[in-house]
């Protein structure tokens, strides 16, 4: 049962209630939180819902950096909200420009051994300095600004061994990308993983954020890194040294796994269309013509990374059959690179410079061509993410991108005839928080501002006795939030439930064919219960609570799948959505869409670890008995009855 172990150790430190047994839910205290802004609009209005007059943590922050496109007011008036609410609640606001939230927050605040909890899937970052950080839907982050424990299931702990040392033009991304291909992006949920071995000791603070940043997609709870020598230097780099501790496993420490990598032997890699598990070496792909490369995120956009880039554009050309994008993931990296002269070798070699944040990660622009490849340093190839349908996205290191940019096709990097550039020291990096505004002593004085398209998180009845259900989709295998919940051009409807709802499954809806809001409306208005039914791995993805209350405000009252993400479930869950499985998978194939599904009683059949019986009514009026499961605990069944958990506190 993971002894010994870092996860462990922070675990016991932050320890409130619950069952320190594996799979068992134990509720952790929550040292700092943040918040994005595409996730955060919604989170403030769930902490104001809440009547909390300042926030109750060591540490939290509000990022802008998803919804910087302002094609219209929308963003801008987000911005303004979450400015207020931060001054207000006694929360940091980094303003648009600082740079992607995971970057700035392992930059300027992360700290070894704390917990930070945020309103986004990538909130691991925050591993590669020794923290248990872990993403969550916005209202679980409102309710630990509260000052509320966290509630997870005690981990199962898979100890990942590293050892060797990363060879010239492979990355930390190979060594993500390389795990990605062992354990894919299923069936780890519940599990942390926790980096341990010699191999942990060459790698720097940035180099162990991408691969913690990445762990993401596979569906872990968080990863995590020991905090050792590099750790310290980092901070100390930070101007932060005195934040520094030791944290490290014990040398008997037991994990509930463990997965051996050898450094030396990794080669450079790709994570090919349409999932970060479709793993392929570089050698394998050479030759393949590449329209566009992006570099940036919060995976790949450290100072390291793009000092490498710059380097080897040095004097150089982008090939003319590429477009090649650079987005620094901080303003930090941008201003460093500026004042070394690195960011003019990047532009002199055709490189175009976006501004600082989440941009084309999330579909904000630079969507490729039709039928074109796009070579990203991202963590996510969902199909269409990049705003084009049938989109052909690789995701992989700064070295196998910018050789990408270079040549207009893949190349391993190690054949571009380049010796690997050194890359300027980081003893020291230049610290400039002028952009993180600190709220005032008083926030009662502060006036929320509130433009047009700031909405209000919608209201929802309690789980009702018999739920009289009607199927709106059926879907398959690893449908992630994207599918449900679209974002690029949709992105600015976050703070707008009634439009963003009118975009629920898109991807889905056939041309002429009614949407999914059209035939949940249907549902609705005949006095029916809304469901869907999924495979496995539903909900994967981003920590987008809308992916809930969307759907919520449908009508829809449960989920049926075979296997549901942590972050999702717990998200139906908050939003009084039954996150119900299959007993018996072959029943999948037993219901179509439109056929009924009835529970009934359905308050009293939910009992912790107890089944559901349902039945399932076709539409020539056959009946067949189906049964579900669930792992709700008690507090969580009391939360779906009551409706959700903003009727509950
Ligand atoms: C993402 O990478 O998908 C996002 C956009 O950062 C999301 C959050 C969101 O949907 O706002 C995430 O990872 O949680
Ligand atoms: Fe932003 Fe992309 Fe990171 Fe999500 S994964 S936080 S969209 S950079």
């Amino acid at each position: 049962m993971a002894k010994g172990t870092v996860v462990q150790k922070i675990i016991n430190k932050h320890f409130v209630y619950g069952d320190r047994e594996t799979g068992r839910p134990v509720a952790i205290k929550i040292d700092q939180t943040l918040t994005q802004d595409a996730t955060g609009t919604m989170a403030y209005l769930e902490l104001e819902a809440m009547k909390i007059p300042q926030v109750n943590t060591e540490l939290s922050v509000s990022y802008v950096d998803h919804n910087m496109m302002q094609n219209g007011p929308e963003n801008r008036n987000d911005h303004l909200y979450l400015q207020s609410v931060a001054a207000a609640k006694g929360i940091k606001f980094s303003a648009p420009g600082n740079g992607i939230c995971h970057q700035v927050h392992l930059e300027r605040f992360g700290q070894p051994g704390k917990t930070l909890l945020g309103s986004d899937s990538h909130t691991p970052t925050g591993g590669g300095i020794g923290m248990l950080a872990i993403g969550a839907g916005g209202l679980d982050v409102a309710l630990a600004m509260a000052g509320k424990p966290f509630r997870l299931n005690y981990p199962r702990v898979i100890g990942v061994k590293l050892s060797g040392q990363l060879p010239r033009w492979c990355a930390a991304k190979d060594i993500i990308l390389k795990l990605l291909s062992i354990l894919s992006t299923r069936g780890n949920v519940g599990c942390i993983i926790e980096y341990f071995g010699d191999g942990v000791e060459s790698l720097s603070v940035p180099q162990r954020a991408t691969v913690t940043n990445m762990g993401a997609e596979l569906g872990v709870t968080t990863s995590v890194f020991p905090s050792d020598a590099q750790t310290g230097q980092f901070l100390a780099a930070q101007g932060r040294g005195e934040q520094w501790l030791e944290l490290k496993a014990d040398a008997d420490a037991e994990y509930d796994r463990v997965i051996e990598i050898d450094l030396n032997k990794l080669q450079p890699l790709a994570a090919c269309p349409a999932s970060p598990d479709n793993i392929k070496t570089i050698e394998e792909l050479a030759g393949t013509k590449v329209g566009q490369v992006i570099i940036g995120s919060c995976t790949n956009s450290s100072f390291a990374d793009l000092a490498m880039v710059a380097a080897v554009l040095k004097g150089r050309q982008v090939s003319p059959d590429v477009t090649l994008a650079i987005a620094p993931g901080s303003r930090q990296v941008l201003e460093m690179l500026s004042r070394n002269g690195m960011l003019a070798d990047m532009i002199a070699a055709g490189a175009r410079i976006l501004e600082t944040g989440c941009g084309p990660c999330i579909g904000q622009g630079q969507s490729p061509a039709n039928g074109t490849v796009s070579v990203r340093t991202f963590n996510r190839n969902f199909a269409g993410r990049t705003g084009t349908k049938g989109d052909q996205a690789y995701l992989v290191s700064p070295e196998t991108a910018v050789a990408a940019a270079l040549q207009g096709e893949f190349i391993d990097p190690r054949k571009l005839g380049i010796d690997y550039p050194a890359i300027p020291a980081t003893d020291k990096f230049l610290i400039n928080d002028n952009m993180i505004i600190m709220p005032p002593e008083n926030g009662a004085k502060v006036e929320i501002i509130r433009k047009p398209t700031i909405g209000n998180p919608p209201e929802n009845g309690p789980l009702p006795e018999k739920i009289n259900g009607e199927t709106v989709i059926k879907v398959g295998d690893k449908i992630t939030t994207d599918h449900i919940m679209p974002a690029g051009i949709h992105l600015k409807l976050r703070s707008n439930i009634p439009a963003y709802s009118q975009v629920v499954f898109e991807c889905f809806t056939e041309e002429g064919k009614p949407s999914f809001a059209e035939r949940a409306a249907a549902v609705r208005d005949a006095g029916k219960h809304g469901i869907i039914v999924g495979r496995d791995s539903y909900g994967q993805g981003s920590s987008r609570e809308h992916a809930a209350i969307c759907p919520m405000y449908l009508g829809i009252k449960a989920v049926i799948a075979f296997a549901i993400e942590r972050i999702h479930a717990a998200n139906l869950i908050n939003f009084g959505i039954l996150p119900l499985l299959f007993a018996d998978p072959a029943d999948y194939d037993k219901i179509e869409e439109k056929d009924s599904i009835i529970i009934e009683n359905a308050p009293g059949q939910l009992a912790a670890g107890k089944p559901v019986t349902a039945v399932i009514i076709k539409a020539d009026g056959s009946e067949i008995p189906l049964l579900l499961k669930h792992n709700m605990s008690q507090e969580d069944i009391d939360i779906v009855i009551a409706g959700g958990r903003l009727n509950c506190v």
